[in-house]
């Protein structure tokens, strides 16, 4: 055993006298284990969204925003603040990523209690605002509770908040006539009542997950 010793003084922690060794040896090896664990898991995270940091050491995602809901009215950032809130990006033809999505959003919200759904905003934000005007948006989230918000906006404006967000999305082209498709990064940004980036889910993530989250944020 005594060839761990090494690891033990890398990690700092002292042999506790009468037979700890042992244990402090198993335990520094568990946080090694852990330590590196945790960095396979940034770096997984970091190649879906890059979460390199401002110098203020906030993550540098999000920002102001300016789009049209599903009713027309303009609403920037500002306006979602005083709630914690919850961002996806997407499109109304996409086949089942974004309906999965929006299902889970609502599953999450739904397990923090009935009248969740008013002190959590749930945003959906266009990537096909080409097809995805404030009607469609508000014919389509009409099946994802009544306090769903949609937001598109002019093409540019679009662009933007999903460069803001670090959103990949490229529209594809059907070969067969289909309606054309657009490619894009499933992630949920969950941030807080200050509007702050706080962190990331995806499609597969667990609505207790989110949920879980979130309600530290209420
Ligand atoms: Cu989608």
């Amino acid at each position: 055993m005594k060839s761990l010793t090494p690891l033990v003084t890398a990690n700092r922690l002292a042999p506790v006298p009468g037979g700890g060794h042992v244990a402090a040896m198993s335990r520094a090896a568990k946080i090694a284990l852990a330590a590196w664990i945790a960095v396979l898991v940034g770096f997984a995270g970091w190649i879906v969204v890059d979460f390199s940091r401002t110098d203020s050491g906030a993550p540098a995602i999000g920002g102001p925003f300016s789009l049209t809901d599903q009713n027309g009215k303009r609403v920037t950032d500002a306006d979602f603040k005083g709630k914690p809130t919850l961002i996806y990006f997407g499109f109304t033809y996409c086949p089942d990523v974004c309906p999965t999505s929006l299902l889970l959003m609502q599953t999450a919200v739904e397990q923090l209690g009935k009248d969740a759904d008013q002190k959590v905003n749930r945003v959906f934000i266009t990537v096909d605002p080409e097809r995805d005007t404030p009607a469609a948006l508000k014919d389509y989230l009409g099946n994802f509770g009544a306090t769903m918000v949609g937001l598109t906006g002019t093409p540019q404006e679009i662009a933007a908040v999903a460069k803001a967000y670090r959103v990949y999305y490229k529209k594809v082209e059907s070969k067969d006539g289909a309606p054309y498709l657009v490619d894009h990064s499933s992630i949920f940004y969950l941030l807080d009542r200050r509007g702050r980036f706080v962190r990331h889910f995806t499609h597969q993530s667990k609505a207790e997950d989110i949920a879980a989250a979130i309600k530290p944020l209420l």
